[in-house]
């Protein structure tokens, strides 16, 4: 037990310092009345915090359990190393660091899918498909998404493919494979968490397009309000979904 958890400690202080060096290799000063760049600089250390907390916790859950607690840590340790960079592009610009943010959701946003089949698989056997129409539906998304942005086809056309692999995604998890293997073979606990993770895809996700559309579409939103909300829906799409799992890989692991 003890040197499960130094390794532990050894990986989320491993994890810490890749996610600070390359904040420390060029920093721009934060202004105190920089709200947005307040919100990034806020965010980046709770992303860290919370990297720290699930790559420590892996020691505690069952073999099983642990892909799931690996992959929230690495979601939270990926964003955490973007908004570092993000936060340097919004205060020494003060333009939306759109690049990093695809760049960013081009990797955590399939590691959270991802997750869907990590739970159910970890209690029962599931087909591979489940896996890859998640996948596609991601990128379809994703892809729809940053073309419009930065305007190689237009902002409505973007919007359309984008709304649209994000209509597969909830296809999937709300009336697909996924959604049957969960109602039909998972305890509680994995029920429970499945369906708080697909409220979490439908409400917490819809900020993004909701974003997207007053932003580029309707111009009713300034870059500065897009990017705090931005901002918080990570907190709750990324530490708060990393939270779910860790709460039904404990309760499984220590049902036994
Ligand atoms: C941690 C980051 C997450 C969970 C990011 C999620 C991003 C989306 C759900 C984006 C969705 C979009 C659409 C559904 C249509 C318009 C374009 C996007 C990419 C903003």
């Amino acid at each position: 037990m003890t040197t499960l958890t130094k390794k532990g400690f050894k990986t989320a202080l491993a994890a810490m310092v890749a996610g600070i060096l390359p904040a420390s290799a060029h920093a721009a000063t934060l202004a105190p009345n920089d709200y947005v760049g307040i919100s990034f600089w806020l965010i980046s250390m709770a992303l860290i915090a919370a990297t720290a907390f699930f790559f420590i916790e892996t020691t505690r859950v069952e073999g099983k359990w642990k892909t799931s607690l690996t992959v929230s840590g690495l979601v939270t340790l990926v964003a955490a190393v973007h908004y570092f960079y993000m936060r340097d592009v919004w205060v020494s610009t003060g333009e939306s660091p759109t690049v990093y943010r695809y760049i960013d959701w081009l990797i955590t946003v399939p590691l959270l899918m991802v997750e869907f089949y990590l739970i159910l698989r970890a209690i029962t056997n599931v087909s591979q498909g489940i896996f890859w129409r998640l996948m596609i539906g991601t990128v379809v998304m994703l892809v729809g998404g940053y073309a419009g942005e930065i305007g190689y086809i237009s902002a409505t056309l973007g919007f359309i493919i984008g709304m649209l692999g994000w209509a597969y995604i909830l296809y999937e998890i709300f009336a697909g494979e996924a959604s049957k293997v969960a109602a039909d073979e998972a305890p509680a606990s994995v029920q429970s968490a499945f369906s708080t993770m697909r409220w979490i895809v439908t409400i917490g996700w819809a900020i993004y397009p909701l974003g997207y559309f007053m932003g580029y579409m309707n111009g009713a939103v300034s870059d500065e309000a897009l990017n705090i909300i931005y901002n918080f829906a990570d907190v709750w799409n990324k530490i708060a979904f990393g939270v779910i799992i860790w709460n039904v890989a404990v309760t499984e692991s220590e049902s036994k």
